[in-house]
């Protein structure tokens, strides 16, 4: 057996909790760490969990219309084949109660459950330097020590609940898309508010629009959307991605964005206009976020990127019938994908019902929120249910609630004050044996997740074995790699076109107040995962042993 697999003995002191490790989620992430910590590396090792379920992201956003834009086979774990077997989704594109389904089996096949603590939220987690443990502590009074300290909270899990004046006066009901309730909303007769238009509000108001009497959707950015055309899956390529699966994960390792496709080695103005309409046809009859992939400088050359943006603004104005709503729409004031690109379902479309609405909060912002209805200075907006579908404080957002405070009582919030400083997005310095799953400065977001969240579980399992096989306590990272990683970063994201976006959450931009940095690492995941290898070859460098 090697020294690895030794159960380390836990000093319980009363009603504290002693582990190896602790994960903080119970989504892919965590548990995926939870598996690898447990059955491969034999640690005593608890998730904790805030919901009553595993799922994650996926646990709490239910609004109408989620679905995943990853496509359904590629949006699955590949470290065990016979899961991949086992496992069959029935759509090109899973929807949430599918990924539900999914996630449940993940955990009943890998008996996680038994390891994970639900209705538990961390409220402080503390180092404490003498011990080299981690004090951690839960909203319902539970406290724990860890030597390890993992956070598989996602990217994507703190409400942004804009402060409009006058809400508490509201008399309808109003919901963030990200909390959605469990039993569902009832749209039937009502006259609903749906503030904003990314990728969640554009799944939703289609779904909404054909339930509810009326919907009017208050537009700050408008947005480009690819349609997905999600189907159920033939009998043929259920097959091919079992047979295919090894191939399949090759390809998705071995691109930036982890999805299942190849970036054409095409550039696009080296195409004739007549070729990119035909190909960019193409890529709008077959849907999804493949779109992007039909040119390999989209998202480098501004010239490039204005074809595409060009095609897609055409098509919004060929679709949507009222003139005035379709300049509306097709007004986009950014580089195709330069914020994340939506995938939808009859999303422009939904414009040419008769009790949908669009409303420019650009020109005309929400000023107050009525007990009636949303006002602008063109007046008071009647409804009866507001639907926030107003994003999260991103990436830093899920850690910052987490109130993390490390060596010498340095609170995370602090060292990150200026935007989060990272290195590969693992860990922070002043923050000993703590790793955090997709931080920022991780590909994460700009990434299919599974694929992410894959490599960093494997990357810390290893990090963690070897430390056990050599005897160290403690790994942190150095203060002068995380520097030269955060400029890493900067240079990766401006060597795209992603920071022309100004009002991005990839920088922060849509909750106000915060550190306009570029989060997500932009130079690609396969690029991403061979530094990540090689920094683990040579010993881990830029991290500190002690
Ligand atoms: P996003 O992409 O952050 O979209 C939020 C939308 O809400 C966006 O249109 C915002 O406009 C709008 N918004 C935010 N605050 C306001 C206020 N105060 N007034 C008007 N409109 C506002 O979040 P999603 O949930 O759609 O998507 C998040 C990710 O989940 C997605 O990218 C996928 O990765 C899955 P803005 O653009 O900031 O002007």
């Amino acid at each position: 057996m090697p020294d690895t697999m030794i159960q380390t003995a836990a000093p319980q002191s009363a009603g504290v909790t002693h582990l190896d490790a602790l994960i903080i989620g119970a989504g892919l992430s965590g548990m995926y760490q939870l598996l690898c910590l447990r059955d491969r590396l034999g640690l005593s090792v608890k998730a904790l969990e805030a919901g009553q379920g595993v799922g994650g992201t996926w646990y709490w956003n239910r609004y109408p219309g989620a679905r995943c834009d990853s496509e359904s086979h590629s949006y699955s774990f590949y470290f065990s084949d016979e899961l991949l077997q086992e496992w069959q989704w029935s759509e090109r594109y899973p929807g949430q109660a599918e990924i539900m389904r999914y996630m449940n089996f993940v955990a009943d096949k890998f008996d996680l459950k038994r390891d994970i603590r639900f209705g538990r939220r961390v409220n402080a987690a503390t180092y404490d330097e003498a011990a080299n443990l981690w004090r951690v502590s839960t909203e319902n009074g539970e406290q724990y020590t860890t030597k390890f300290l993992i956070t598989g909270v996602g990217c994507l899990s703190a409400a942004n609940i804009p402060a409009i004046p006058g809400l508490e006066t509201f008399k309808g009901e109003w919901y963030h898309t990200g909390s959605w309730p469990h039993d569902g909303v009832d749209f039937t007769g009502k006259r609903v508010g749906q503030i904003g238009t990314g990728s969640t509000g554009i799944q939703a108001a289609p779904v909404i629009a054909a339930q509810a009497a009326h919907l009017t959707v208050f537009q700050r950015t408008a947005n480009y959307s690819i349609p997905a055309r999600n189907a159920p899956l033939t009998d043929a390529f259920k097959a091919w991605t079992k047979t295919s699966a090894a191939e399949i994960r090759t390809t998705m390792q071995s691109t930036p964005n982890g999805h299942p496709f190849l970036i054409s080695p095409r550039l696009a103005l080296d195409s004739t206009p007549e070729e990119r309409e035909a190909l960019y046809e193409a890529a709008w009859d077959y849907g999804g976020l493949q779109f992007r992939a039909t040119y390999q400088d989209m998202m480098t050359n501004k010239a490039a990127n204005d074809t595409a943006a060009e095609f897609l603004k055409a098509k919004i104005r060929g679709i949507v019938k009222d003139p005035e709503t379709a300049r509306l729409l097709s007004d986009i004031d950014h580089p195709f994908a330069s914020k994340r690109p939506p995938v939808d379902t009859n999303y422009f479309e939904t414009y040419n019902r008769d009790n949908v609405a669009l409303v420019d909060v650009r020109a005309h912002p929400i000023q107050s929120i009525s007990e009636t209805g949303i006002v602008t200075d063109q007046g008071e907006y009647p409804v009866d249910i507001i639907v926030f579908a107003t994003g999260f404080d991103a990436m830093t957002g899920p850690l910052f609630k987490l109130n993390i405070t490390g060596r010498d009582g340095l609170a995370l919030t602090e060292a990150w004050s200026a935007g989060p400083r990272s290195y590969l997005g693992l860990q922070s310095a002043g923050f000993p044996n703590l790793f955090t799953i997709t931080g920022p400065g991780s590909p994460s977001v700009l990434c299919n997740m599974p694929v992410a969240i894959e490599q960093h579980v494997e990357w810390i399992t290893d990090c963690i074995a070897h430390m056990r096989a050599n005897g160290i306590e403690r790994i942190e990272a150095d203060a002068d790699a995380a520097e030269k990683w955060v400029e890493h970063t900067n240079e990766a994201a401006n060597a795209t076109l992603l920071p022309l976006a100004k009002h991005s959450w990839y920088l922060g931009a849509n909750v106000p107040g915060k550190p306009r940095v570029f989060m997500p690492y932009a130079g690609g995941m396969a690029r991403y995962r061979a530094i990540c290898a090689d920094v683990a070859a040579k010993g881990y460098e830029g991290f500190v042993f002690s």
